[in-house]
């Protein structure tokens, strides 16, 4: 990255030293708390340094609504730039060391010199996101009615062949998964035969599913509502599931916490998935209402320690075939997205590192003996423990930052890539 842009490492281990003496003092009294319960502080520190979360191109932009987009200052405008920001995030975090691209938006011509540009950064990529919502410019056919199930067969194939592209272009990158969510469904009751509509989704996914490499995965993305507000065609886990079984082996399920009715039981859904082999992944986000891509952990802190008590417990019980990704899929519109998806990584790590505190002994014991009040207060016990030293210590000791958004600010990374980007009315990410 150009040397005028990024920030340097010195720039952080000078605001770290500001911080390292109350880190120290916090950390040894944690240390000293969670040895009563015999957890062993470093262990803990060292499984959060090895948890990994990527970061979505698309993050990295201002976001917007169906009625404005109010654009940021120094909004990347092009992948490069977005990756300019991620490497920042990666810097900053230290557990966000890949990037999920979503194509056409980050298409380029030359795609060894993206990955060369990524590797410079030190990035890495994560899961292959293709885009049926949306007509392209010059695309012959409209999605308007639908993509992977329009009733047209030329224009089903159009979006197959797009899908193949994106494994191709991820292959080129080095990925080794396809995300496909698709907005087809209906408005209106009566515009679409459920069945027939179903049909041609698994017949589409056929034909992408057999241009996946062998050692490939494809997740299939659920949503409830949006842009088909009457009926989706793959709405709900359950569609997902029979596509994820239909397909075969290789294509599994990827929850996106925001794409549920409010108030539905996701942790419940991700034990199912697990259960039955086809958790691919997830797109963590938080929602207050819909598919709000609010920052992680900013509405639902609890639902969210929830799901991670069931991967931990999946990953304590040696789950076969348990193994999803980890990735954010948010969408802001009133901060830097680079502090947001900063705190979000890290919040979603919080979750994780909390539900390695949980007692399973007692937990199982509870359950087994109908102790319902005991069985929460154990959940609840880890919870509310404060393990912000593990992870500025996770981060510390991989030359992170203790006191991330401080530092970021204290650098003055969003003034100066403002000055080397001038506005361009136009984002690559859109409305998401
Ligand atoms: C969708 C869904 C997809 C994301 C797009 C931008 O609601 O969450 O994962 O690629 O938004
Ligand atoms: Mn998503
Ligand atoms: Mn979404």
């Amino acid at each position: 990255m150009a040397e005028q842009i990024r920030i340097s490492d010195e720039q952080v281990a000078e605001n770290n030293q500001l911080h390292l003496p109350g880190l120290e003092e916090d950390y040894a009294a944690l240390g000293r708390t969670l040895a009563r319960q015999s957890i062993d502080i470093g262990e803990i520190t060292e499984r959060a340094r090895a948890f990994e979360i990527a970061v979505p191109s698309w993050g990295v932009g201002t976001g917007g609504t169906r009625f404005a987009r109010f654009p940021g200052i120094g909004e990347p405008r092009n992948v490069y730039e977005k990756l300019q920001d991620c490497a920042v995030i990666q810097q900053l975090s230290r557990c966000t060391p890949r990037v999920s691209p979503h194509f056409p938006w980050d298409r380029v011509d030359d795609f060894t010199e993206l990955r060369e540009y990524a590797d410079a950064l030190g990035l890495g990529w994560d899961s292959i996101n293709s885009n049926t919502f949306q007509d392209q410019p010059g695309q012959s056919l409209s999605y308007k009615f639908g993509s992977l199930t329009h009733t047209d067969a030329a224009t089903r194939e159009q979006a197959v062949k797009h899908n193949i592209q994106c494994i191709e272009w991820g292959r080129q990158l080095g990925s080794d998964c396809l995300t496909v969510w698709v907005g087809d469904g209906a408005n209106h009751p009566g515009q679409q035969h459920f069945q027939r509509a179903f049909e041609r989704y698994l017949d589409s996914g056929r034909a992408i599913y057999a241009a996946l490499p062998d050692d490939w995965e494809m997740h299939i993305e659920h949503k409830m509502f949006e842009p088909a507000f009457y009926a989706t065609v793959i709405q709900d886990w359950g569609s997902n599931l029979l596509a994820a079984m239909e397909l075969g082996e290789k294509a599994k399920s990827l929850v996106d916490l925001g794409h549920h009715a409010p108030n539905t039981n996701i942790e419940m859904i991700v034990s199912r998935l697990i259960q039955f082999r086809k958790l691919g992944g997830f797109h963590f986000n938080d929602s207050k209402y819909g598919d709000d891509d609010l920052d992680s952990g900013s509405i639902h802190p609890y639902q969210q320690f929830l799901i991670f008590n069931e991967l931990v417990d999946a990953q304590h019980r040696r789950q076969a075939g348990f193994g999803p990704r980890y990735l954010l899929d948010q969408s802001h519109n009133v901060t830097d997205p680079v502090e947001s998806l900063v705190n979000s990584a890290l919040e979603v790590q919080r979750s994780y590192v909390k539900a390695l505190l949980v007692n399973r002994e007692a937990l199982d014991h509870h359950q087994e003996n109908n102790d319902a009040i005991m069985a929460s207060n154990t959940l609840k016990a880890a919870f509310n423990t404060d393990v912000s030293p593990i992870l500025a210590m996770a981060r510390y000791q991989q030359q992170g930052a203790i006191d991330p958004i401080g530092s970021y600010r204290a650098a003055g990374y969003r003034a100066r890539v403002a000055k080397l980007r001038p506005a361009s009315g136009h984002s690559g990410s859109g409305i998401v």
